[in-house]
């Protein structure tokens, strides 16, 4: 924490000096202009530690008494480990380092200390032979439900068009920001009922990342992810609060919360040909304010088939979910029926409406010329929907390959729909093809654990701009292939993604704002960086690791799984996103849930 203050001081003055030059070049935005106010020095204060001394890396929150409990050791192959219990100040647990050579995503040679024996409840830490220890740890069945509600309230925390208040935001009280009841038609988005300068209201609904836009193409991975969290694990989320303004109302608060992005993303439509417009954001990223001082225009900016299809997919799987809470939002379920449906028409009629960013907008693309895998998505979900055998045959038809899903594709999320909800909607031949394409890749990702030396999932491809996601959006692939094929394999390489996230990784960061003994604390995120508390915004999980280098930030390592740093300049690994804290919620409710349930 007194890092933070004196970074903050440092930065506070430097900006002074640089405001003359900053406003004389009026180039105050976002993008690495940043880098000349943010000292290097004070950017690595984490990763001081000698090289070549052994780091235990390890989960720095907690292990469910059940699960696989592993540590990576760095630098030290042989010898043995002990667990010592902080209650009983005992030794619980004596155990030998097993070699695994070297992991060439980070050039370290590690050992692995696995502790999976020890069950008892309790708080914990790791020491080696001579004397080094690990951060605390804790064994406890309710390992995780703390971190998921924060994961999950970090949606509240980037609501758009709400004063935060302290009853439910604390520290990070804030005032509204963005009402967006006056939003511009951009010249790319104009239409007969709609020209270019004219207004539409689309309030509400969450910010994207660290920047304050709003796009549908990103949102509907989120939501859905959100949405899919609750439909399985719906006992779960019926015992947690979120401490939300709705709380007291009938709702989950899980479905309160994805309540305010669909009354955004409901505005998103264009009621008179049901095409859906890509993004509202400026022009420009904002500087680094707080949303009250963000005032530039807003635009809804050019119709595109992937919004339409994303929207498409959300508003039938919400049409679904609210059917349940007909009496709290009347016509609710209806009116995403209809707006899913006139948006899957609008994208069939303009099936290569790529979004092209036009030259006076310079806020996030999320472009994508590839447009089968949101297809697939928006069929999955309006088949389960209308049951309509139309839309399995468009799924079908399409025959994508099962991937890890992400914002661009997202094939993947209507094959869990489909494995999830249509098994009596289909013949058996049909349910069990769908099936063992995610079985397959969930036992594709077991053999990457086994081949990696951190005894983690991932390999040198997905450690791209917001590594931690791809972390957690495979996790959900062997998640849900257990819910099909019971495999404990499946489980236990989940839990080690988890792990990596929260620490079992070469940074040694938990990666979740405010949880772990090490945690981001500058992350690329507006409200954070410029509320003037110390503490970033809880429960949001850090892009991660990647050496795409995309800003011009100074990293500590070349390696892909070890280039990363908690800095505000680093958007490419430190930004925080709706995207990747949505199959974060997803992980930890699975793994919470089921172990209630074994
Ligand atoms: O997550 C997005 C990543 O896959 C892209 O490579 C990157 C560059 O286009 O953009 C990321 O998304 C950002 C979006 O464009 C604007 N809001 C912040 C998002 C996270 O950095």
């Amino acid at each position: 924490m007194p890092h933070k203050k004196r970074f903050s001081r440092i930065m506070r003055q430097q900006f002074a000096l640089l405001t003359i030059t900053a406003l004389a070049a009026s180039t105050m935005l976002i993008s690495c202009n940043e880098t000349a106010i943010h000292p290097r020095e004070t950017s690595t204060a984490s990763l001081e530690t000698p090289d070549k001394l052994p780091k235990i890396q390890i989960n720095q929150v907690g292990f469910l008494p059940q699960d696989n409990k592993v540590a990576v050791i760095t630098e030290q192959q042989q010898g043995t480990f002990k667990v010592f219990s902080l209650a009983t100040q005992q030794v619980v647990f004596t155990g030998q380092l097993r070699d695994k050579g070297r992991w060439p995503l980070s050039d370290e040679v590690v050992s692995l200390a696995d502790f999976s024996q020890v069950t008892q409840a309790g708080d914990y830490r790791l020491e080696l032979d001579e004397g080094r220890q690990s951060a605390l740890f804790s064994i406890s069945p309710l390992a995780y439900s703390e971190i998921h509600d924060a994961s999950l309230k970090a949606y509240y925390f980037n609501r758009a068009s709400m004063a935060l208040s302290a009853e439910y935001a604390g520290q990070w009280a804030r005032a509204v920001g963005h009402p967006d009841t006056q939003v511009m038609i951009h010249a790319s988005a104009a239409s007969d009922q709609r020209p270019e300068g004219t207004f539409i209201s689309a309030p509400k609904g969450w910010y994207d990342a660290g920047d304050y836009g709003k796009y549908v193409v990103n949102s509907g991975i989120s939501t859905y992810t959100l949405l899919l969290a609750y439909r399985q694990f719906s006992d779960f989320y019926a015992t947690r609060s979120g401490h939300i303004p709705e709380s007291n109302d009938a709702v989950p608060d899980i479905l309160n919360e994805v309540k305010w992005n669909l009354d955004w993303l409901e505005a998103m439509q264009d009621p008179n040909d049901g095409g859906v417009y890509h993004k509202l954001t400026t022009l420009n990223f904002s500087g680094s304010v707080m949303p009250d001082k963000a005032i530039e225009q807003r635009y809804v900016v050019q119709k595109s088939t992937a919004a339409a299809l994303n929207f498409a997919a959300v508003m039938a799987f919400a049409s679904q979910v609210y059917s349940d809470y007909e009496n709290a939002y009347p016509g609710k379920s209806a009116a995403y029926s209809q707006a899913a449906l006139k948006a899957w028409n609008w994208a069939k009629a303009h099936p290569e409406v790529y979004y092209q960013q036009p030259d006076d907008v310079k806020t996030g693309g999320y472009g994508d010329k590839y447009l089968a895998d949101e297809f697939a998505f928006a069929a999955a979900q309006l088949f389960v929907l209308t049951q309509d055998p139309y839309y399995l045959d468009e799924f079908l038809r399409l025959d994508q390959p099962f991937k890890v899903a992400n914002w661009a594709s997202t094939a993947g999320l209507g094959y869990f729909t489909l494995v999830s909800f249509a098994q009596d909607l289909m013949s058996a031949e049909q349910y069990q093809q769908i099936a063992d394409k995610l079985i397959k890749q969930a036992e594709l990702i077991v053999t990457q654990l086994e081949e990696s030396a951190y005894q983690v999932p991932l390999i040198e491809s997905d450690f791209v701009w917001g590594s931690n996601a791809v972390a957690m959006n495979k996790a959900m692939v062997l998640l849900i292939a257990n819910q099909h094929k019971v495999n404990p394999q499946f489980r236990h390489a989940a839990v080690a993604l988890s792990d990596y996230v929260l620490g079992r990784n070469p940074t040694g960061y938990a990666y979740v704002t405010g949880f772990g003994q090490q945690s981001p604390l500058h992350i690329h995120h507006r409200p954070s960086e410029a509320d003037g508390v110390v503490a970033p915004v809880p429960g949001f999980v850090a892009g991660g690791a990647q050496n795409g280098w995309q800003d011009k930030c100074t990293y500590p390592s070349k390696m892909p799984a070890a280039s990363y740093v908690d800095d505000f300049c680093s958007y490419s690994t430190n930004e925080i996103a709706i995207n990747w804290n949505a199959p974060l919620v997803y992980v930890l409710a699975a793994l919470q849930a089921d172990s209630a349930s074994r």
